[in-house]
């Protein structure tokens, strides 16, 4: 049976993005974290549009907000969405396509008629910009969060996730009231924030595993020393070889090839000061594939580099594992669905993982899951100018609403 393409209102989508994109817009950047002005704006702006879609609006215990479309069989939940926070100087679509489209794709269900309940979220926060921890709002949902974690997590002023939510009327006593059993089948449309769609096409991908990643902490200790007297051949610089395993980390990521990726993102060093060798560097390493046998490899083969680093300069090197997350794969039945819906828009999706993390990856854990990426023109994204042609962005919607219609019969 051939599927008719579900029609979406792509003027009010590419006007809602806009929109949305200026909260948080301040001094020419933007900037949407957990709890903060923007984000409470963004919430009530994204609410607002939910009522006016006719759907009925919900703010759960963490200020994830829902949009619901009764089914007339009930029975278990079909859930679509995606993130309401941005990364510091983020774009306007990461996160904000999958919700304002997801809006609009309930909002085009209401008039078909959906035998399914299907519902919309806007997740509280995904990127881990704010606070030390991550997807606080799809861990929510899938009952991964506790009251000490938000007493525990603090933000670059000291402020605790605790207080934050205080401030906002969220009481964080009560997160594990967010968590839901209900949701059988969840739906993320994004953009792939990468270049290959963009370069090569198509102009729709559905995608087949998310990247796992392993975050570490690396600590180099040298001797720190006077920085006029010492010769350069009596230096055991704590920072010079920081310098030298982060190239040896990028290194080890070529070698293995694409998608390993590598990149070291925040550094701080001991004492800090212009005239004294570096005694104490750490940084941080982010490590993915989209295999997870390789990304076990990669993350192995980094430590490796390190230590052989350190051993060649006579520095110590101590590495902490901060987190790992597996390699999530997409639900096939999900994803035949999903190839279904761009097929009705007449274009051959291309099976690709993603190699940014996704609320998907989490809500996965108790739901079906599957992915529909639209283009980012140049691969640009955590950035700026950020951007996706307006007809892909109408059309990956019209594909997602599709998709929705389908598994919601
Ligand atoms: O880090 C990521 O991949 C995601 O965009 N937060
Ligand atoms: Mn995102
Ligand atoms: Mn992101």
């Amino acid at each position: 049976v051939s599927t008719l393409l579900v029609e979406v209102d792509g003027a009010r989508l590419l006007q809602r993005l806009e929109a949305l994109g200026r909260c948080g817009l301040r001094s020419g950047e933007r900037y949407r974290a957990l709890y903060d002005d923007a984000w409470v704006e963004a919430t009530a702006v994204v609410a607002s549009w939910i009522e006016e879609a006719g759907l009925r609006v919900r703010r759960d215990a963490v200020g994830n907000v829902w949009g619901r479309l009764e089914g007339t069989a009930g029975g278990r939940v079909i859930v679509t969405g995606s993130h309401i926070d941005t990364v510091r100087g983020g774009g306007t679509l990461d996160g904000a396509l999958g919700l304002v489209g997801g809006i609009e794709a309930l909002a085009a269900l209401r008039w078909i008629g959906v035998r399914r309940t299907v519902e919309t979220v806007a997740f509280c926060e995904e990127e881990g910009s704010r606070f030390d921890t991550q997807f606080w709002g799809s861990r929510a949902v899938i009952g991964d969060i506790t009251p000490e974690e938000a007493e525990r997590s603090r933000d670059g002023d000291g402020t605790t996730l605790a207080a934050a939510m205080r401030a906002r009327d969220l009481d964080p006593a009560r997160v594990r009231e967010a968590a839901r059993d209900d949701i059988d089948t969840f739906v993320e449309l994004h953009i792939e924030q990468g270049p290959f769609l963009d370069e090569e096409g198509p102009r729709l991908a559905v995608v087949t595993a998310i990247a796992g990643t392993a975050h570490l902490e690396v600590e180099v200790r040298g001797v720190p020393d006077h920085a006029g007297t010492t010769p350069m051949s009596r230096r055991r610089d704590a920072l010079r070889g920081a310098a030298a395993m982060m190239e040896a980390i990028a290194a080890v990521a070529r070698d293995q090839g694409d998608p390993a990726v590598a990149t070291v993102g925040r550094i701080s060093v001991e004492p800090s000061q212009v005239n004294v060798v570096p005694g104490v560097a750490r940084f941080s390493v982010d490590a993915r594939h989209s295999v997870e046998a390789e990304r076990r490899r990669l993350a192995a083969a980094i430590v490796q580099a390190c230590e052989r680093v350190a051993a060649e300069r006579g520095l110590a090197v101590h590495i902490t594992p901060l987190r790992e997350r597996e390699v999530v794969p997409t639900d096939e039945r999900v994803s035949a669905v999903l190839r279904d819906a761009c097929r009705a828009a007449d274009i051959e999706p291309r099976p690709m993982p993603s190699a940014a993390l996704q609320d998907s990856q989490i809500m996965a854990v108790r739901s079906a899951m599957g992915m529909i990426f639209v283009p980012s023109i140049g691969g640009r994204s955590h950035r700026m100018d950020e951007a996706t042609k307006p007809e892909d962005i109408v059309l990956g919607t019209r594909a997602l609403a599709t998709a929705l219609a389908m598994l919601a019969r």
